[in-house]
């Protein structure tokens, strides 16, 4: 038997839910197991170079917060080096996705990046970031420019959110506390996205640091914390609708931890023996996109063939995004130095 945190439980009977959303957020966390998938595929045909950390097993979090709670393309998104999933549910298309892990000129951050930095300035996706807790400065620098234009300069359509999203090992770093609270000081509107997912590598969460309810380092800074059950879309959504809420209002800060696990080992390089038989079992069984198929074939919202033609529509998105890396150009070697500083855009 593993011994496992207990998940709070979430009334879904309390959630109100169109079946415009429910299949919305459907076809995000597929696109997200689908587009990751095929990423491995295409990482060991020796298509894509460097470190790959895949997102599956985690869709519920990237799709509850960003496509269930934020504007997507309006607010603001940052992520770690963990970052394709995020930067599909902020709108970034998957071809760009794909071009960029394949180091394309057309990808996302113009084939400088590759998988750890996804960055789009029109979607606005901050960046992935390789360092462990790097983006959580970063993301609360641009929740303070939203703030300082609204507050300052008196632009009321300033009003966006930032969404940070990090790991479990992040929040024993330095960076991590010294936001949260500047963050919270300033009440600025950021929500701090824990993805416990229970190990960073093969370091075991509570063999790294003295609480591990991450939701509980919160209330030092006076900031509100919440555990919510990452495997559930619907409880992440409404988490982060409240916390989304509160940071328009002006009313700060919130640290969400979702409670998840990643299916595949920490990157595509990591033979993934750390962890046990049992307790993969015990995570794969809570699948986040199967739950919610179920839920929503249950609730009448979908029938199963409406689910299935998603998954045939997004498996041909994917598709057409490694044909689309595939035939596009690597970056011309003339332009090495370009894209350097923002005035070469
Ligand atoms: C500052 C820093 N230290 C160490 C590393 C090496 N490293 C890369 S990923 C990782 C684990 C992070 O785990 P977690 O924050 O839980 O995120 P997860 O991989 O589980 O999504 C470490 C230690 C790094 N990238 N940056
Ligand atoms: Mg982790």
């Amino acid at each position: 038997m593993v011994q496992e945190r207990m998940l709070p439980t979430f009334n879904a009977a309390i959630t109100q839910i169109t079946k415009e959303e429910g299949l919305r957020l459907y076809e995000d966390m597929v696109l997200g197991r689908t587009f990751e998938d095929k990423c491995a595929e295409m990482y060991y045909r020796g298509k894509m170079f460097g470190f790959v950390h895949l997102y599956n097993g985690q869709e519920a979090v990237s799709s509850g917060v960003i496509q269930g709670a934020m504007r997507p393309g309006e607010d603001f998104v940052c992520s770690t080096y963990r970052d394709h999933v995020h930067a599909l549910s902020a709108g970034v298309p998957a071809k760009e996705v794909m071009a960029e892990l394949f180091g394309k000129a057309t990808g996302c951050s113009k084939g400088r990046g590759g998988s750890m930095h996804m960055f789009s300035a029109e979607h606005r996706l901050l960046g992935g970031y390789a360092f462990v807790a790097e983006g959580i400065p970063v993301a609360a620098g641009a929740a303070f420019q939203t703030k300082y234009r609204r507050e300052v300069l008196g632009d009321d359509s300033a009003d966006q959110v930032t969404a940070c999203f990090f790991g479990d090992g992040a929040c024993n770093n330095g960076q991590f506390f010294e936001t949260l609270n500047m963050a919270a000081l300033w009440k600025l509107p950021i929500l701090f996205v824990v993805e416990n997912n229970k190990w960073a590598i093969g370091m075991a969460h509570e063999r790294a640091t003295s609480e591990p309810e991450i939701y509980k380092k919160a209330s030092v800074f006076n900031m509100v914390g919440v555990e919510v059950d990452g495997m559930d879309i619907l409880a992440v959504r409404a988490a982060a609708q409240e916390a989304v809420a509160r940071a328009r209002k002006g009313e700060g800060p919130t640290l969400i931890e979702a409670l998840t696990y990643r299916f595949r080992g920490h990157s595509l390089a990591d033979p993934d023996e750390m962890r046990s038989k049992a307790e993969k079992e015990y995570w794969f069984a809570r699948d986040p996109i199967k739950n919610f198929a179920g839920y929503l074939v249950e609730q009448n919202l979908a029938n199963p063939d409406e689910l299935k033609a998603i998954d045939r529509q997004v498996q041909q998105v994917v598709d057409e995004s490694v044909q689309f890396a595939e035939s596009s150009p690597e970056p011309d070697k003339s332009e090495l130095y370009r894209f350097i500083f923002a005035e070469d855009e």
